[in-house]
């Protein structure tokens, strides 16, 4: 019992005397610790007969909790001091902050809203059109009855064959001259689909042009993918011809370019078109000399063309004799590349950061 009183007394006064959190934790040690002056007293209780164990147990104890007690509100006590000791921190007006990263848009998406910006500075109306479009639209409407071997030009998704939808659904003048009279749906595969779509409503005089998603199930190399944008460009009035075509094409690429494109136009055809072009642009990675892009020809051909085929009114209602046009379907990926000099369409869409990064 002496022995306790006297570690109490030795112990409070350690405590009292102690200044930081070091000297603290080493009184807890010495007499709370594993091997601690109290916790060794506690332990030989068992040792001791009945009458003395409950004496000497019930004084430790309580020595113990009033230690303990004491210890915690010194060492809280220093902290407090620490805490109050420490040297404020100032601050840096003049530091530079942190940059905040944010992301932007895919080059494609800055092309087709430059391509749009032009656009309209000639005077176009932007205008959006279905990714999943019917036979009608895309084939038959253009002039691409089923069965003709011009289809073989578009390789189509097809939807599946449940998804059919009657033709008397759709706006068409003379619908008892269509074979098909469940129209499958698919992806589409040009922006073509939406001349009709738009002339169905909207009466000439008329300049609109239709970016959007394409889709062809093909073989994929540096410059074709299977998903990929085109925009389509339709200019309908009474006396529309060629050099109309040519002269806002040529407009367009120079002011997308920012310096003189050359550009040729090669005769072609599209059922849709009478007479057709292939619109191509010298290319701009090679300087013509030849490169995997421009698949060694020195040019890149960039757009389909020509003068809107009877037909192609007729389907929209239109009477072929009174209105003239040109339309034109220019591939957006291939801008892109052109115009950043990138040398595989696939690279625009694997989402890989340290290429996108450099728009
Ligand atoms: C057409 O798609 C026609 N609809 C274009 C047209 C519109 C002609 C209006 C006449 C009047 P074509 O299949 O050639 O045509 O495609 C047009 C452009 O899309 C091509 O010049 C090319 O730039 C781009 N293109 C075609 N296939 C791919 C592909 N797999 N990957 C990337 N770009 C492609």
């Amino acid at each position: 019992m002496k022995d306790l009183k006297d570690i109490k007394n030795r112990a409070e006064k350690e405590v009292s005397s102690a200044r930081n959190n070091e000297t603290i934790r080493q009184v807890f040690q010495k007499y709370l610790g594993k091997k601690g002056e109290v916790t060794l007293i506690l332990r030989s209780l068992k040792d001791l007969p009945e009458k003395k164990r409950k004496e000497i147990g019930k004084l430790a104890n309580a020595i113990r909790q009033e230690l303990e007690e004491k210890i915690t509100i010194k060492g809280r006590a220093i902290g407090a001091k620490v805490e109050r000791n420490k040297p404020k921190k100032r601050i840096d007006f003049s530091f530079p902050g942190h940059k905040l990263t944010t992301g932007h848009l895919h080059p494609i998406t800055q092309v087709e809203r430059e391509v749009e910006d032009i656009f309209q500075r000639l005077g176009f109306s932007v205008i959006e059109g279905p990714e999943v479009e019917s036979e009608w639209y895309n084939f038959d409407a253009l002039n691409i009855p089923a069965n003709h071997p011009a289809r073989d030009m578009w390789d189509t998704f097809w939807l599946r064959s449940n998804q059919k939808i009657p033709i008397s659904k759709f706006q068409i003048p003379n619908k008892s001259k269509i074979k098909n009279k469940n129209q499958n749906l698919l992806l589409r595969t040009h922006t073509s689909p939406v001349q009709v779509r738009y002339m169905e409503k909207h009466n000439p005089p008329l300049r609109i042009i239709v970016p959007g998603r394409t889709f062809r199930y093909e073989a994929t190399d540096a410059s074709h993918e299977i998903n990929f944008y085109q925009v389509e460009g339709l200019m309908v009035d009474k006396k529309i011809s060629a050099a109309n075509m040519k002269a806002i094409m040529e407009r367009f690429f120079e002011m997308f370019f920012r310096q003189s494109a050359k550009i040729r136009l090669r005769p072609s055809f599209f059922p849709f078109t009478e007479p057709s072009f292939e619109v191509d642009v010298r290319c701009l990675i090679c300087g013509g000399k030849g490169c995997s892009v421009c698949s060694k020809r020195g040019w890149l051909e960039m757009a389909g063309a020509g003068m809107v085929h009877p037909q192609v009114f007729k389907s929209a209602g239109l009477n072929p004799r009174n209105w003239q046009g040109f339309a034109f379907g220019m591939g957006l990926d291939r801008l892109t590349m052109m115009k950043y000099k990138i040398d595989d369409v696939r690279l625009l869409y694997k989402g890989d950061l340290r290429f996108l990064e450099q728009f």
